[in-house]
């Protein structure tokens, strides 16, 4: 007989690497600080720290000798020179109680570059080499302290631009997302090993009951998938940001909309038409979003070269662009210009528009919102400000919010789980299209080892997210977007 399916992918972890060597880096930012840190991980990370660090109180023991998570005060002497580099505090944490899972000794020096960088050519010089980015994670991954979700948290947590990212960040390090999917991978594991005894029996008809409980337990799956995966549209902006164009003919006041959301005076404005020549691109959080905003040349025809260049510019920003706020005059009427540009909207791939009416505090009102909407769309919010005055900003950066995640913002699924990584994200639907492939072929009578591929389609996707059908590549990936140190 068959042994019942096995998870295919359930390895151990520590495999992905043969031969463990230790590694040592920087673990705090480059510059000028209070304190610094070189974090030194692996199986001879206290051998390391013993050859380089040495205690003014002669009672203290060996580095291999002191208990684990205890601190010491001493020096850190080059171990070939014999120079000092600095002064510091160690600090030690021995297997498996650390964040790598391996030995690990922490050293605390004085926080500028020189004896930053002494104590890490006496680490270096005394047996590690430096770590590549990521690895300290990447460790912690291997040998099981988080898995995939939780190591791309921790990226997540420094990387994040907005209190709000930080927060959906932390939520994937506590590990919610992962629990999840193992749950999922369980359910489907004993799924299919209910359907893959009827391959052991092939003189046992597959009975109609089996075939439904089979599908019900799909839909089930399918439906908590399909549940993430709504969560994932509203969290992803937190994390990542979203491109947003300013766009319009010259002169409405798209760099002044650029510094009113900024609050400072970044681009420069003048009471002349074509100002602004170039791209100038400004990062703001709104209500928790980072938007990268791009402020662009004013689109129309016939002027000089530059200008024509930065018109090019504006274009090509607006077709990357993922929300657009095309700004119009209210003191005037729509112009040939304005039109242009509308036309120019529609012939992009539909991004989130909203029209801003600037310059209300003229008081002139030259732009009917019923004129407008005919133009750009009914659907397309319209706000009306004064870049000049901040009124109606509230408003609009309130619809900026909508625009990006909907009303009410990033909805979380009933345990409170949010999806907020375009790779989770792209995992997930092709998990959800195997089971639906899964179901059309039990639903069609197709034979049992063909239904099983699709199974272990979805199986190896959700294993991607977690990390226990993870590649070399998919790491390599992964782990080089950390910084060294991390
Ligand atoms: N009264 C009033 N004037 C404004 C307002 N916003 C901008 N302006 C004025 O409009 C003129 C053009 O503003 P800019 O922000 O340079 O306009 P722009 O769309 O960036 O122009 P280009 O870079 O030339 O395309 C300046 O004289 C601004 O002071 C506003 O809300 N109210
Ligand atoms: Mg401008």
């Amino acid at each position: 007989m068959r042994e019942a399916p096995q998870d295919p992918e359930h390895s151990d972890r520590s495999n992905h690497s043969d031969k463990v060597d230790t590694i040592a880096a920087v673990a705090t930012p480059p510059g000028v600080g209070g304190i610094a840190i070189v974090r030194i991980s692996g199986p001879d990370a206290l051998q390391v720290a013993r050859r380089v660090f040495s205690s003014p109180d002669k009672f203290t023991a060996p580095v291999q000798e002191l208990p684990s998570h205890t601190v010491h005060y001493g020096h850190v002497v080059h171990p070939k020179e014999g120079s000092r580099a600095d002064e510091v505090l160690l600090l030690l944490m021995k297997a498996p109680r650390s964040f790598t899972g391996e030995d690990v000794v922490e050293l605390h020096c004085h926080g500028g570059p020189v004896p930053v960088g002494s104590v890490l050519r006496a680490v270096l010089a005394a047996g590690s080499r430096l770590a590549e980015a990521g690895e300290f994670t990447r460790r912690a991954f291997l040998n099981g302290r988080l898995d995939l979700t939780q190591a791309e948290a921790v990226a997540d947590v420094i990387a994040a631009r907005s209190r709000a990212g930080a927060q959906l960040a932390l939520r994937q390090l506590e590990g919610q997302l992962g629990d999840r999917i193992r749950h999922l991978r369980s359910a489907l594991l004993d799924l299919m090993a209910h359907l893959e005894v009827v391959l052991d029996y092939p003189e046992l008809d597959i009975e109609e009951t089996d075939v439904q409980d089979a599908c019900t337990q799909l839909h089930c799956m399918q439906d908590k998938i399909s549940g993430l995966l709504e969560t994932a549209a509203a969290g992803r902006p937190f994390r990542e940001g979203v491109r947003t164009v300013i766009l319009g003919r010259p002169n409405v006041g798209k760099s002044s909309l650029l510094n009113a959301l900024l609050q400072r005076e970044r681009a420069i404005v003048t009471e002349l038409p074509g100002t602004t020549r170039d791209v100038l691109e400004e990062t703001v959080v709104v209500r928790g979003i980072p938007l990268v905003l791009t402020d662009t040349a004013g689109v129309r025809q016939g002027s000089d070269r530059a200008e024509q260049l930065g018109v090019l510019r504006a274009r090509e920003a607006a077709r990357g662009a993922e929300l657009i706020c095309v700004v119009f005059d209210d003191s005037e009427d729509l112009t040939e210009d304005d039109c242009r540009v509308i036309e120019e909207l529609n012939s992009l791939d539909e991004p989130r528009i909203i029209a801003v009416v600037n310059k209300i505090d003229l008081l002139i009102g030259a732009l009917r919102d019923c004129k407008l909407r005919e133009r750009v769309g009914q659907e397309v919010p319209v706000a009306r400000i004064s870049a000049r005055t901040r009124e109606g900003l509230e408003e609009l950066e309130a619809m900026i919010f909508e625009a990006v995640v909907g009303e009410g913002g990033p909805a979380a699924d009933a345990e409170g789980v949010v999806v907020s990584s375009a790779r989770h994200e792209e995992a997930l639907r092709r998990a959800q299209e195997a089971i639906v492939d899964a179901l059309s072929g039990l639903k069609s009578q197709m034979p049992v080892d063909l239904v099983s591929i699709d199974l272990r389609e979805c199986l190896e996707a959700l294993g991607a997210i977690t990390g226990e059908a993870a590649g070399e590549d998919l790491l390599d990936r992964i782990f080089s977007k950390f910084c060294v140190g991390k």
